[in-house]
């Protein structure tokens, strides 16, 4: 049995911030885990630091789940973004272990592939429509399945989901926070049209996905379904905030576009209801900030019940190590929907060698044991951490808004 010897953190910028563990053990096995939250990074870090890794040292690795429920229930304050990352980080990294001991890809450990590939979606941004239509043509191109479409709003000169990247969107930037303005009326005039071009341009053999970022109250998001319902979306995302999961109710009272929401949740406890009632499609909870492939697999478990299937988060912000342990997991779950896919940059694939790969729109997390990803230490302490933050929003007049 392997021995946890020593555990360390990473924190690396090669383009953005990332936050990375590394658990050493006596066999001379290792595992990482991603641990990075978007703005936040350094308290994730410390809390691994000062908290976490004293506990693990002299611990049995392949005890996955003691070390989970160790951790979970053992600190007595339960849940939140920072203690649920952190958790993540460790349990990735055993699943890393176990599957390197058993020289084995930790998809086979989850019970093997459930279907040949995973189906990812790209980003397709632009200023406006056409340019758009332009990205998400390049993708078709590729062989994608499935494109997001976001544009600018006219009348607002910023608004989430658009960049200048060609295939990248990286919203955390400044040493402060960037604040933008957002009018709901400009909007919601703006998308149906969006999707009308899009399904002229584009066809009806892609899926087509939306984002609205948490900015429409339930009845709003209910009318935007309904005017979005021509044009068959695979899901709009994150329609309202969920904190209050009973809101998704009016939702569905208006419309069958399909909804997905979830890649801020940390735990099967923030979908309970949605999922119990099913007031959603897809669930997003992602693998690093929901506990890891442990406590993932028991919110698929409970989704599965409901036929919700999965739809995990995969923005810049989630790490090569998060890519990995999504697409192992996603092989093998049963309800697996769709993966985000944002290509990283050309440095974080330098600083994270890994083996999956994408073609035809499918992704697959390739045959190496363990997770299949790795850190080039030597290369990630050339980067040293900037701080960045992700934008804030404010209505026309001021009032501060959800990003
Ligand atoms: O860190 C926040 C980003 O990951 C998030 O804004 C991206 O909404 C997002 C998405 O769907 O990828
Ligand atoms: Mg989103």
């Amino acid at each position: 049995m392997p021995r946890i010897t020593s555990a360390r953190v990473i924190v690396t910028c090669p383009g953005r911030n990332f936050v990375t563990l590394k658990i050493e053990t006596d066999q001379g096995v290792y595992g990482v885990g991603d641990a990075t939250l978007n703005g936040r990074e350094l308290a994730v870090a410390s809390y691994l630091e000062d908290h976490v890794i004293p506990c693990l040292i002299g611990r049995d690795a392949h005890r996955i789940e003691d070390i989970w429920q160790y951790l979970y229930k053992g600190a007595y304050w339960r849940r939140g973004p920072v203690t649920m990352s952190a958790i993540a980080a460790v349990d990735m990294a055993l699943w890393d272990i176990k599957g390197k001991v058993a020289g084995l890809p930790v998809y086979q450990l989850l019970g093997g592939a459930a279907r040949e590939g995973c189906m990812v979606y790209g980003h397709a941004n632009g200023s406006d429509v056409e340019e758009t239509i332009e990205r998400a043509h390049e993708y078709l191109e590729q062989g994608y399945k499935a494109v997001r479409l976001q544009s600018g709003v006219p009348g607002l000169a910023a608004t989430y989901g658009v960049s200048g990247e060609r295939f990248y969107y990286e919203p955390a930037k400044g040493s402060l926070p960037e604040e933008t303005l957002w009018s709901t009326s400009k909007y919601m005039r703006h998308v149906p049209e969006l999707f009308e071009r899009g399904r002229e341009a584009l066809g009806w053999d892609i899926h087509l996905l939306h984002d609205v970022h948490h900015r429409l109250t339930p009845i709003e998001a209910g009318r935007l379904g309904k005017d979005l319902e021509p044009y068959r979306l695979f899901w709009l995302e994150d329609a309202t905030p969920a904190e209050n999961q009973a809101g998704f109710r009016l939702i569905r009272q208006h419309t069958t576009t399909p909804l997905a929401v979830g890649e801020i949740f940390n735990s099967v406890w923030d979908a309970k209801q949605l999922i119990e009632e099913q007031l959603i499609d897809y669930i997003r909870a992602t693998v690093v900030h929901a506990g890891g492939i442990t406590h993932l697999r028991r919110i698929a478990g409970l989704a599965d019940l409901y036929q919700v299937r999965t739809g995990c988060h995969g923005a810049t912000d989630l790490s090569p190590v998060s890519m990995a342990a999504a697409l192992n997991f996603g092989l093998s779950v049963p309800n697996f929907g769709i993966q985000e896919y944002m290509r990283h940059s050309a440095e974080t694939d330098e600083v994270f060698p890994h083996a999956y790969s994408l073609s035809n729109g499918l992704m697959h997390p390739g045959d190496k044991p363990g997770l299949g990803v790795d850190i080039d230490e030597a290369l990630a302490a050339k980067y040293a951490y900037k701080r960045a933050y992700l934008p804030v929003n404010r209505l026309e007049d001021g009032t501060m808004f959800n990003w």
